[in-house]
């Protein structure tokens, strides 16, 4: 496959002010029809995109084009163009049911939708598919009434009408000229939840979330979310929304999260539909955060857009900024800080540590949705957030305005984005520009001195970054350190946090007037996105879990313990708890601190991320020995856990913060007692799985029981799925619940639901919630005879004819077989062999796959 390179980028030869195209819709055969007014720009012949479109008729300025004026091969359809402006239409054929890639006009449970980022406009109509091309759409679709009597595009509706054989029409205008990403268009059998948001400058704005019938009450939660989200841009970025109209459509078969489709949002239904019943305390959060990453976007995205998809950090690492900021002004900020850090522990680093690692802006790719990385979205929030730390919130916020000023309408490039802050603010940041240039995760490694005469503390801090394909040597970063001491005696805080701008490979601080010797916190809040060694005793590790006052920082502390712990168990090959951790989780249950943040605090650390703590992964030892010291806090806790769970039983469902943390602490204990086999907590799971009036309660306690040798497994996974089998969603958790089961029959258990009449390949979240848990079971797919591997092998085969985006992602956990031991490293080469040779393997599963084995 060919390779696109950053280096390379030209502006358009022609640009397309504007766009008519008009539908004749029908789920086996949709005529498109497109009008386009193109404009000379740099010139040579007028390159258009089309991917498996009928061609039926094309002419320019009215006059048709015979076979000799064109040519159409590899996707390109070129037409030597004599003036500077012409009209170019096209007539085509397309097939929206035998669309399984889910890209373009695709059909799904009745209704017609599209989804055209990165690159799906090119298999509706002929067009220069880049975002650089800005152009405003008009829309007329024709379809039948009885199946799509609701017909959407983006922008406003500006008419509609009646047709001929029980057809009907609807004409829509986009009044912002957009990339063609930004196009959609729905037309389905739907109903609407409405409702309405005056904007500051009191405009009135018509709210719609559309989806099935009786669906509409479970769409509360997302509209509300609309609305905040609304109001908190206004506030907090100055931003307002800018039609008169926002819709948003729930589909179930979807390949994302969701698309912010101008003035149409587009979602996966997992992001929108919630209810008590049906939906997890996780599941209400993320509809909350997508719904809001989403409508950002309008402002960070589509007024203000990518010039090409090498800059997708621009909009992506932006918007998740954004909306990790709104949740966090909406409920807990040091939870969801600690929620965001693991996400980005367990995801991105490990993909910056291994043959797929690229920096923050790429300079290539084969296959462009291969880059919806989480370095692109989680990194390069983080980067974002450490430019928020190191100007302020005012320089920031001066730095947004002069972007959202001087770019409004145009798309442009990350360097844009940080010359507006230079600008604004008199600042260079030649050096901090390197967080979008070089990838690899960097290590600073610290030490400490304290002089007990001068009262001062020696830090010597070095950073080193390892190299990465194609990257041999890093430059070294602008880092931010959030640092403080604690009192080694007293505990209590000693002067003012700091921030500390490492800049050199190494750098020693002094800091003065420490009154006592210290207990150094150091990346504080997660200032950067790095791996900090630093050599702290468990005495100093427990002391900051009791003592810090930054909420991240105590959960850090206690992690790190606990990694310290088991690390040294696994390297001992004994299974023995280290007291001082027993004691520290202890204390932290004990600490009267909110219940969310010591729910999150006494977890131990994934299976995954202590592997990636380890020079050669042992996923067995790396079980048994958490397994153990979970067994271990279990019953040395025994009490406590059953205290915790006790106290935080609430008699009537609730959503709200504290609520949630008290739901999230009870489960976190209940998952403590059953760990030590205690039967009553075994007895206390299964009822609570079968009296729970809330999913969050109810899948905790299935998750627990599925792993567990018990007859009430079997019994609860019945009733489960009897309950909740015309649920797609829910049954979808059922899935996944079994495939990250550590039950010893798991692989064989997730083999037979592979071939579960529930079980889809072409529905991207039946076939994530099975294949993609279970490639994130650590135990169970690094099975050591090579059983999960062959199995997921087959899965990326059987489905990567169908829909090669879910089977690109799919393969990436058989990558990282540099990181296992040999006997396991082989047997993981051999299935991604096996898939390379695989004839007829789709762009997307070849480029990972080659990547892989490089
Ligand atoms: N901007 C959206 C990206 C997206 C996407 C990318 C590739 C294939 C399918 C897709 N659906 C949506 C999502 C977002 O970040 O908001
Ligand atoms: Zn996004």
């Amino acid at each position: 496959p060919q390779v696109t390179r950053l280096a390379d980028y030209r502006p358009p030869a022609w640009t397309v002010p504007a766009i008519a195209l008009d539908f004749d819709l029908d789920d086996k055969a949709t005529r498109v029809t497109s009008r386009l007014t193109v404009e000379r720009g740099e010139g040579g012949p007028l390159v258009l995109d089309g991917e498996g479109l009928r061609l039926i008729s094309l002419s320019v300025d009215g006059k048709p084009l015979g076979d000799g004026d064109y040519s159409y091969a590899d996707d390109k359809l070129t037409i030597t163009l004599n003036g500077d402006s012409h009209i170019v239409e096209s007539v085509v054929e397309i097939s929206p049911i035998a669309n399984t890639q889910l890209m373009g006009l695709y059909a799904s449970e009745g209704m017609l939708c599209t989804q055209c980022e990165a690159e799906g406009f090119r298999r509706i109509t002929f067009f220069p598919d880049r975002p650089d091309v800005l152009s405003r759409f008009t829309v007329k679709m024709t379809a039948d009434k009885a199946r799509y009597p609701v017909l959407l595009s983006n922008g406003n509706r500006v008419a509609a009408g009646e047709g001929k054989d029980g057809r009907h029409w609807a004409e829509w205008e986009d009044p912002f000229p957009k990339p063609c990403y930004l196009f959609a268009l729905v037309a389905g059998d739907l109903s609407a939840l409405k409702d309405e948001f005056v904007t500051a400058s009191g405009r009135k704005v018509e709210l719609g979330i559309w989806v099935r019938e009786a669906d509409v009450p479970r769409c509360r939660h997302a509209m509300d979310a609309l609305k905040s989200s609304m109001r908190w841009d206004e506030q907090v970025y100055g931003r307002e929304y800018d039609l008169d109209l926002f819709n948003i459509v729930a589909v179930s078969d979807f390949n994302f999260g969701a698309m912010e489709n101008k003035g149409l949002n587009i979602f996966n239904s997992k992001y929108i539909l919630a209810d008590a019943d049906t939906a997890t305390d996780l599941d209400f959060d993320n509809v909350a955060a997508v719904v809001a990453h989403e409508y950002f976007h309008n402002w960070t995205g589509n007024r203000i857009t990518c010039r090409d998809w090498f800059q997708l950090s621009l909009k992506e690492g932006l918007t998740v900024y954004r909306d990790q900021e709104f949740s966090a002004d909406h409920g807990s900020r040091a939870v969801k800080r600690i929620e965001d850090v693991r996400m980005l522990r367990a995801v991105q680093f490990q993909e910056d540590s291994g043959p797929l690692a690229h920096p923050v802006r790429p300079e290539s790719y084969m296959e462009i949705s291969n880059f919806y990385t989480a370095t692109i979205y989680n990194k390069g929030a983080e980067v974002i957030r450490m430019l928020a730390t190191l100007l302020g919130a005012d320089r920031y916020r001066a730095g947004c305005d002069l972007y959202f000023d001087r770019h409004d309408g145009q798309a442009v490039t990350i360097e844009d984005w940080v010359k507006a802050h230079e600008d604004a603010n008199g600042l260079d940041l030649t050096q901090f520009r390197r967080w979008y240039a070089q990838a690899g995760t960097p290590r600073v490694a610290v030490s400490s001195r304290y002089d007990a005469a001068s009262k001062s503390l020696e830090i010597d801090l070095a950073q080193s970054t390892p190299p990465t394909p194609g990257q041999d040597s890093k430059a070294p970063f602008h880092i931010p350190l959030d640092v403080a001491l604690f009192g080694r005696d007293s505990g209590a805080r000693l002067g003012d946090p700091r921030l500390i701008e490492l800049k050199d490979s190494s750098a020693t601080i002094r800091l003065d007037d420490v009154a006592e010797p210290p207990v150094l916190s150091i990346n504080r809040g997660f200032s950067a996105p790095i791996a900090i060694d630093a050599p702290q005793t468990r005495e100093e590790l427990a002391h900051l879990s009791a003592h810090d006052d930054d909420p991240f920082a105590r959960y850090e502390a206690l992690q790190r313990l606990a990694l310290l712990t088991l690390t040294d168990a696994i390297r001992r090959g004994d299974e023995v708890a280290d007291p001082a951790l027993v004691d520290a989780v202890a204390a932290t249950l004990d600490s009267g601190l909110d219940p969310a943040f010591i729910g999150e605090a006494v977890l131990l650390p994934s299976e995954a991320f202590i592997g990636d703590q380890m020079p050669t992964v042992d996923p067995d030892a790396i079980h048994g020995v958490r397994e153990a010291t979970r067994r271990t806090l279990g019953s040395q806790l025994n009490d406590r856990w059953w205290s915790a769970y006790r106290a935080n039983r609430d008699n009537r469902y609730e959503l709200n913060p504290e609520a949630k943390g008290r739901r999230r602490l009870k489960n976190v204990a209940l998952g403590y007692l059953v760990a030590d086999a205690d039967p009553k907590a075994v007895s206390t799971t299964f009822e609570q799985f079968g009296d729970a009036d809330n999913m969050t309660d109810r899948l905790a306690a299935l998750g627990l029981l599925t792993s567990l040798e018990v007859g009430e497994r079997e019994a609860a996974l019945a009733a489960f799925h009897a309950r909740y089998k015309n649920d797609p969603l829910v049954l979808d958790k059922w899935f996944a619940t079994q495939a990250l089961s550590t039950h010893p029959d798991a692989l064989d258990q997730v083999i037979a639901l592979s071939r579960h009449a529930d079980f889809s390949r072409t529905n991207p979240n039946r076939f994530r919630a099975l294949i993609g848990s279970f490639g994130a079971n650590q135990p169970r797919f690094h099975a050591a005879d090579g059983g999960g591997y062959a199995f997921l092998a087959n899965e990326v085969l059987a489905v990567d004819g169908l829909n090669s985006q879910s089977a690109a992602r799919m393969v990436q956990p058989l990558t990282r077989w540099r990181r296992f031991g040999a006997d396991r490293a082989a047997l993981m080469r051999a299935e991604l062999e096996r898939i390379l040779a695989t004839p007829g393997l789709s762009k997307d599963v070849y480029e990972v796959v080659s990547k892989g084995l490089a």
